[in-house]
């Protein structure tokens, strides 16, 4: 039987950066959850009838919004459901069987790389049938609806088996229950040389992927292991867990210490990767070298066609506005156009549907190209195994080859975590405010060139988006950005983020807090972080 239940709108349903994330004690009152799915639906053309993709991350509370989420759309009529077992889907994984099986769209359960637990953060984005994530017009839609909602629909059906393969049904609605890592194995075999990697295996090589007890564990045990032939082990923190096992799973040098630890003792592994709590994010290390993000992405497009899937070459390459303006020069080199898009994979995606680009990236650990709509983890450790198979070189070569051919844009983001939101917003808007005075200051040689608050022109819809990060340009070598981050659900999140570009040979290897030091210095003098957020030093530096 459908059930119309009526309800209220719960303030703040605004989706963020990536989906509507909260505390997961916010996501368990009754009715917040289900107002949020049927504003979705209600947006959602040809909902009656569709085929939806559903799945987590698998931190706590995802399998019981498995079953709301379950009911809710047979309430609304959908006419098939494709579920990870489980529960289980990566967000890349959500996005290739939306494309490869045809489906409307998606439902992805996860806060990413925020803590889980009951003290810990929920999180729910709706991706579109491109398999990527909702663009601002949907989201702007989907919290306007929300604010008006007053009745939801739901089947008064009992519990679904979600943890046997095979179809099912809920009313009239079909389930069928997927194996979460099939689809998606079968899509990293078609782009990559997997022969050479095995290879690469046998011949003594050695790795660690740290899932992070996050939803990756089943997808590196059976490609890395299983097809691969890596030694059993190689995957670490591999099993799933509600509260990623008390940890952090963001993969960077802060929270994946474990992994960076083996990495730099002189026996260690020769290469090392890590994966967020859904998936999307990855973190690549050498024997005692760790790669940025955004040289990440621009090693990868300079070597793009030594790997089958992009043997012909890329159409395009973008990058986000604060990741560094690496992934340019190699644009640049191989004369082909480098977009520069606001903060969030949304904006990636319809530069992919019209095939101006092939790859693109963000400094906060997210690389992807063509063959999904979101930034892909595990696709970019296959993507480095397959290149360090080819070229028959460590990390730390590869690396500092490209750097000599190109230069290093030297980079780091500062991360002030749950500072006061009225504290943050006032210095971003005195911040903008000043912004034109700042032009023509010194910092270590260089000018203040221009000084911008960020916004962006879609190329093909000509949407607009404003508001973006606040940046000072020093020229073509060096800059800082100021943004609040939107993923947060405490206080407000301060990212700065700080690079300068070193051609100078004896110095490519420096430490990059030391060569970034002058900027860093003004980078807090001019926008008095001090003194407003009362903090003396970042909490995370990426
Ligand atoms: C952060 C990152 C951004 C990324 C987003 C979602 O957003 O900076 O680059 O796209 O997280 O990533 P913000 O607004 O907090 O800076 V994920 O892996 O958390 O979905
Ligand atoms: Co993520």
């Amino acid at each position: 039987m459908i059930e119309t239940c009526r309800t209220q709108p719960f303030s703040g349903q605004r989706p963020g950066t990536s989906g509507l994330r909260k505390p997961v004690k916010t996501f368990m009152q009754p009715h917040y959850l289900e107002n949020f799915v049927q504003s979705v639906f209600d947006c959602v053309e040809d909902l009656a009838g569709a085929t939806l993709v559903l799945g987590g991350d698998g931190r706590y509370h995802n399998r019981e919004a498995i079953q709301t989420i379950l009911r809710m759309a047979a309430g609304n009529r959908v006419s098939r459901v494709l579920l990870g077992r489980g529960g289980l889907l990566s967000t890349p994984a959500v996005s290739s069987i939306i494309r490869h099986r045809g489906a409307t769209g998606g439902l992805i359960l996860s806060a990413s790389h925020n803590p889980g637990g009951p003290n810990g953060d929920f999180g729910i984005k709706y991706n579109s049938g491109n398999g990527g994530p909702a663009t601002e017009t949907l989201t702007e839609a989907i919290y306007t609806r929300s604010q008006e909602i007053d009745r939801y629909y739901i089947a008064t059906t009992n519990h679904v088996d979600i943890d046997v393969l095979g179809d099912t049904h809920l009313e009239a609605m079909k389930i069928t229950v997927l194996d979460p890592v099939a689809d998606y194995s079968e899509l990293m075999e078609s782009l990559f040389d997997f022969e050479r990697i095995r290879e690469l295996f046998r011949s003594g090589f050695r790795m660690r992927f740290d899932a992070m007890h996050a939803v990756t564990g089943p997808y590196a045990h059976a490609i890395l292991e299983d097809v691969l032939g890596a030694p059993e082990g190689t995957v670490i923190h591999g099993t799933p867990l509600a509260d990623f096992g008390g940890g952090h799973p963001d993969p960077n040098l802060t929270h994946a210490a474990e992994l960076v630890r083996q990495l730099n003792r002189p026996e260690g592994p020769d290469f090392g990767a890590a994966s967020d709590g859904d998936g999307d994010r990855n973190m690549i290390i050498g024997h005692g070298c760790f790669v940025t993000p955004s040289d990440s992405l621009a090693i990868m497009a300079a070597n793009a066609t030594r790997i089958p899937a992009y043997r012909e070459g890329l159409l395009g390459v973008a990058r986000s506005m604060p990741t560094s303006r690496a992934v340019d020069r190699v644009a640049a080199r191989l004369n082909i156009p480098c977009y520069e898009t606001p903060t969030g994979w949304k904006f990636f995606g319809n530069l992919l549907d019209a095939g101006r680009i092939t790859l693109c990236g963000e400094e906060s650990f997210g690389t992807g190209s063509n063959h999904v709509r979101e930034k892909d983890g595990l696709w970019a450790v296959l993507f480095w195994l397959n290149l360090l198979a080819v070229r028959g070189q460590s990390v730390a070569e590869i690396v500092a080859e490209h750097w000599q051919a190109y230069g290093r844009d030297v980079y780091t983001r500062h991360d002030y975590e749950d500072v006061d939101a009225d504290a943050a917003s006032r210095l971003m808007q005195d911040l903008r405010e000043n912004l034109p005075g700042l032009v023509g200051q010194t910092v270590g040689g260089s000018h203040v060139t221009a000084a911008d608050d960020f916004a962006y022109d879609d190329p093909i819809d000509g949407s607009r988006s404003e508001g973006q990060g606040l940046r000072l340009m020093l020229g073509d070598e060096a800059r800082i950005v100021y943004r609040l981050s939107g993923t947060g659900t405490q206080g407000a999140t301060l990212r700065v983020y700080i690079e300068r570009l070193e051609t100078r040979r004896s110095h490519l290897q420096a430490d990059a807090q030391t060569q970034l030091a002058d900027l860093i210095r003004f980078a807090g003098e001019v926008a008095g972080i001090a003194e407003r957020t009362g903090r003396q030093s970042p909490d995370v530096i990426t």
